[in-house]
């Protein structure tokens, strides 16, 4: 789904800011026909919950409602008048005064709504978002609602991060022609010094199509006609990690001689590999360094804040980071736009997290309830599983900074009925993407004998908690337990190995000299002993720290406001091990490391 831009053809205005604000039972039933009755108002975007100084709110299971009014531009007279949101977590229903007109399930992905035959140019219609943060079974991340005796509904779930819901994303409203490209896909190789771009353009309506791929500086360096063909571009300018360089491909629709609609897709010719045991990018073995991370701040929750994006690529690029994974769902477009315009790698993530009941068996991982069932998830888990794919590189398939799918987060890889639900889901990402490799996440209960789908993926990508929740604070056992680990799984796949998660908790401030679980040095030790362990694994790829900062989780024993495995706080202020990995990772600058065999 092509993000709205404003385009010469195309008029865009966005709907953030504040929005009157409900929770379901507190505000009228069928709240869409009239005026929200609230005194309340939540910004847009943001999630709803840290907003209020209110337990009932942050912690409110089901629907709440926001509305505002908006103006359709007198202008659009004879536009598409069509309204966007970025996301509503985890399932949307919008309003446009009382008719429904749009309804999307999946917290994450972008949804439209063609409301050209509810509204009048040049007038103000209401419009009612409403939100529900439940998850069930069926839905991506899973979860499990129940009722108390006393008629309070409780949300579980299996995933170790804060539910925040809302309208965290922006809302905009956009005008199209009624003939429109409708779809832009872009996928580059490199010949020699010329880049090549295949293009596929997709209509509302038969069209002419004429397309020219423009330099940064306005020089057009290739053209063509037709929905489909390949452009050329000598001595062509590659997407680099750490060296980006973009072209813009403007596709025009052309009808008696004039242009009808025009859209502009930004596109980085590069090429990604998985050989043997190397990940090329540009035919050049990349080595990852960076984090697994998550969209969280104070207040704004999971909102998407420039500001904060800003400075989180800052704190990168000072660090040496040179990707990450947007653990653990796809994350605002935005992100992907600046990461392709910084050259920073992505590799970009489904919100399939916690298909696994094992781990609710404990660390032993010892099998409850069955994770693969008729009754836990199922042939409709693995459908929405499905869509979520389709959405998710439907939305992101042209962004160079995008370098790999990995389509799930630990699921319980070693259960019976794991293939079964995931290979069909894997041909699927390769379908509908054949050209990046595709990855999971592999649980640590996963190793390299139980394991029962490694061998579908293209890179084997480790979460592995040696130190932590296995041998914590004896590092000495831990490094022996982690290189047998790894070289378990280079022994029996001749695959690239990332590890995507390693991390210890920490609070900043508290310090010892002694190798005390929780303090700053502890967390420093414990990721340099890692890396002399990665520095010995030939097939080694790469290193993900979990977690880049701090982050908001549901309450548990465990966690002290949180998860404090971040190398930043949430505030985003180093803890000891940022100046230690700084040290690495300058060093290293995207080259593996050649340590003694
Ligand atoms: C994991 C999960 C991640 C958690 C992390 C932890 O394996 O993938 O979501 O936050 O462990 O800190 O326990």
């Amino acid at each position: 789904m092509l993000k709205p831009r404003s385009t010469p053809t195309r008029e865009l205005v966005n709907l953030d800011g504040l929005w009157r604000f409900g929770i379901a039972g507190r505000v009228q039933d069928e709240p869409w026909t009239g005026r929200l009755d609230t005194t309340l108002e939540a910004a847009v975007p943001a999630s709803y919950n840290d907003l209020f100084a209110d337990r009932e709110i942050r912690d409110h299971v089901g629907w709440v409602w926001y509305q505002r009014t908006a103006r359709v531009p007198r202008g659009w007279a004879d536009e598409r008048v069509l309204l966007r949101l970025d996301s509503a977590t985890h399932q949307g229903r919008v309003y446009v005064d009382d008719q429904l007109v749009a309804e999307h399930v999946g917290g994450y992905t972008p949804f439209e709504a063609d409301i050209t035959d509810v509204v009048r140019a040049g007038e103000e219609f209401r419009l009612t978002v409403g939100v529900n943060n439940e998850l069930t079974n069926v839905t991506l991340p899973p979860g499990t609602l129940t009722v108390e005796q006393s008629g309070r509904r409780k949300q579980t779930y299996l995933h170790d991060f804060f539910n925040y819901a809302g309208l965290a994303r922006s809302v905009w409203l956009y005008s199209r022609p009624a003939t429109h490209v409708e779809d832009v896909t872009v996928v580059t190789g490199v010949d020699g010094a010329a880049g090549t771009v295949d293009y596929a353009v997709r209509t509302s309506a038969p069209a002419d199509v004429r397309v020219r791929a423009v330099d940064v500086d306005g020089t057009e360096v290739a053209a063509g006609t037709g929905a489909e063909g390949s452009l050329r571009i000598e001595d062509v300018r590659l997407w680099q990690p750490g060296a980006a360089h973009l072209y813009d491909l403007v596709v025009e629709l052309v009808d008696g001689g004039t242009v009808v609609d025009s859209w502009t897709e930004s596109f980085g010719v590069r090429t990604v590999e998985v050989r043997g045991t190397q990940f090329l990018i540009n035919g050049e073995p990349f080595y990852f360094t960076g984090f697994g991370k998550h969209e969280d701040t104070p207040i704004r929750g999971k909102g998407h804040d420039d500001a904060y994006l800003v400075h989180d690529f800052q704190l990168m690029e000072w660090i040496g980071a040179n990707s990450f994974r947007t653990s653990h769902y796809p994350y605002a477009e935005e992100v992907l736009e600046f990461a392709d315009r910084h050259g920073i790698v992505v590799i970009d993530e489904t919100s399939a997290v916690g298909l696994n009941l094992a781990v609710t068996g404990g660390l032993a991982g010892a099998v409850t309830t069955p994770t693969f069932s008729p009754e836990t998830f199922n042939d409709q888990t693995q459908a929405a599983h499905a869509q979520h794919l389709r959405e998710l590189i439907a939305r992101d398939k042209n962004h160079p900074s995008v370098v790999m799918w990995c389509i799930t987060n630990e699921p319980s890889s070693n259960e019976e009925g794991a293939r079964e639900y995931f290979e069909p889901l894997v041909q699927l990402t390769r379908e509908l993407d054949p050209t990046r490799p595709v990855t999971y996440a592999v649980v640590m209960f996963a190793n390299p004998s139980n394991d029962r789908i490694a061998d579908l993926f293209d890179v084997i990508s480790l979460n592995r908690y040696y130190g932590w929740y296995v041998a914590n604070g004896d590092l000495v056992t831990a490094e022996d337990y982690l290189e047998r680990d790894l070289r378990g799984w280079a022994a029996k796949y001749d695959k690239p190995i990332l590890m995507t998660e390693y991390g210890a908790d920490t609070m900043q401030g508290l310090h010892s000299l002694w190798d005390i679980p929780w303090t700053e040095e502890y967390q420093r030790d414990f990721l340099d002993m890692h890396h002399r362990v990665f520095d010995r694994v030939e097939a080694f790829v790469g290193e993900q720290i979990w977690n880049f900062a701090d982050f908001q989780t549901t309450r548990a024993i465990h966690r002290v406001d949180g998860n404090k495995k971040g190398v930043f706080t949430r505030d985003r202020r180093p803890k000891a091990a940022a100046h230690a990995l700084r040290q690495r990772w300058l060093g290293l600058n995207g080259v593996k490391p050649s340590g003694p065999a």
